[in-house]
């Protein structure tokens, strides 16, 4: 897809820096680079030049390099100065070449030049602002491994494998005593369940993607006085929350992000969940709640010296973990224990573990990515779902031997893998996308 206009724009951060980079891409890029550099580059070559304005005069001089078209990062004649890092000159270059027909690139307009062009899926270019969004060393490595196409490679061979399928039920369509056959055909049935099963264990590699790269929220919550604000305090390694042997201490919601064993987890302490009529400590009882219901991981936090165990509130056991406090005072063992961990965190016993319970709890055992490390985001979950949904209600067609409703299905699982590869994606959503990434890139 060759697109008409020639964009540019500062591609480093603003300020003043040791070097400083303008790119160019479109087809204005080789007469941008003769007007600017009185030369063009030979191609990928490093070349040093004297940078000119649009009337001549000397702004600055760098290395330049040309990247022809398609073998750039855009699919599309590239021309990138380096210059020095000062402002002044960069926007002086910017608008020398604004001035002979170029115009300031949007937000991600580069990248979204490479997804167009088919250079990179969409999932790539997602990853290239992950990459540059990346909070921890992790994050970075698990959104170059996506960048490199780790993730797009999985999506792409369930593609490939699903095409395999519609192509032979489409092609048995025209057929009636074909179609009869389709209905009983345990081939086909064995296959549709394959399909499923690598679907679902491709979201759950998607959900430790996601957690890798956004990070997960973790709610502490419990009955009051348990020790929660004790535990956030003791994670963040500073005094965030008030701690105090008056139950009902903690009200409103305190978050602190915490990088821990590579993960970025946003840490909520929460209001001690008790039946109360203060209208207050009920409003930090419904939010302490609310917060659980959308986190990743509850810590459901249990006073070890209090008597008999709460009843946990009715949450996903595979997300609730079970943490004793206080055990300096009623003498459990450190450590592991069923359902959970036994901790103090007045003498720090028993937090190592429980910080590999976390990990394993939204990492799988071990605490690492099961299928390798790979960034996600919530929207390639949904659409995986979507295609999952789509094939369990292709396998119910299969056994009620409705061929037309089972090819159905099947085609719509195809579009759901093909909105997450942005082969059908909307503009609307492309437009989202593209919009939080920064200019220059
Ligand atoms: N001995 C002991 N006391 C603790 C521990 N954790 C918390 N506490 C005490 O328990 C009381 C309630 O703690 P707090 O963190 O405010 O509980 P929250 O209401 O669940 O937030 C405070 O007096 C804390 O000092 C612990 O590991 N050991
Ligand atoms: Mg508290």
């Amino acid at each position: 897809m060759a697109t008409a206009d020639t964009i540019c724009a500062v591609a480093t951060p603003p300020g003043a820096g040791g070097i400083g980079i303008v790119r160019v891409s479109g087809p204005l890029a080789m007469t941008l680079a003769r007007a600017v550099l009185r030369k063009l580059p030979k191609a990928r070559m490093a070349t040093l030049a004297v940078f000119h304005d649009e009337a001549g005069a000397p702004v600055d001089q760098g290395v330049a390099l040309f990247f022809p078209a398609p073998a750039s990062f855009t699919g599309e004649d590239v021309l990138e100065l380096q210059g020095h890092g000062s402002p002044v000159v960069l926007d002086r270059l910017v608008a020398a070449l604004v001035a002979q027909g170029a115009r300031c690139a949007r937000p991600g307009e580069f990248t979204e030049r490479a997804f167009l062009n088919g250079k990179i899926d969409l999932i790539q270019a997602e990853a290239v602002a992950d990459l540059i969004a990346s909070a921890h060393e992790t994050a970075a490595r698990a959104a170059l491994n996506t960048l490199q196409g780790t993730f797009s490679g999985m999506i792409a061979a369930l593609n490939e494998r699903l095409v395999a399928v519609r192509t032979r039920i489409e092609a048995a369509l025209d057929f009636p005593e074909e179609v009869e056959d389709l209905a009983t055909d345990p081939l086909l049935a064995a296959t549709l369940r394959d399909l499923a099963a690598t679907l679902q264990t491709t979201i759950r590699q998607g959900h430790e993607g996601r957690v890798l790269n956004e990070g997960a929220r973790l709610v502490i919550a419990g009955p009051p006085n348990a020790g929660k604000s004790t535990l956030l305090n003791t994670l963040a390694g500073h005094d965030a929350a008030i701690v105090g042997p008056i139950p009902g201490t903690t009200r409103d919601i305190i978050r602190e992000r915490v990088v821990m064993d590579g993960l970025s987890l946003d840490i909520c302490d929460t209001a001690g969940l008790r039946p109360t009529t203060d209208p207050v400590e009920q409003e930090g009882v419904r939010r302490a709640q609310a917060a659980a219901m959308a986190a990743d991981c509850i810590l459901w936090l249990i006073d070890d010296t209090a008597g008999p165990e709460p009843e946990a509130p009715p949450w996903p056991e595979d997300r609730v973990l079970r943490v004793y406090t206080k055990i300096d005072r009623s003498g459990r063992a450190a450590g592991p224990c069923p359902g959970g961990c036994a901790i103090s965190a007045q003498t720090g016993a028993g937090l190592a573990s429980l910080r590999a319970a976390i990990g394993n709890r939204l990492l799988g055992p071990g605490g690492t990515p099961a299928g390798g490390l790979f960034a996600a985001r919530r929207r390639h979950i949904v659409a995986l779902e979507q295609a999952t949904a789509a094939v369990v209600r292709a396998q119910a067609q299969q056994a009620l031997g409705d061929a037309l409703l089972l090819a159905e299905e099947l085609r719509l699982a195809s579009d759901a893998l093909g909105e997450l590869t942005g082969r059908l994606t909307s503009d609307d959503l492309l437009g989202r996308i593209f919009a939080d990434f920064c200019i220059g890139k």
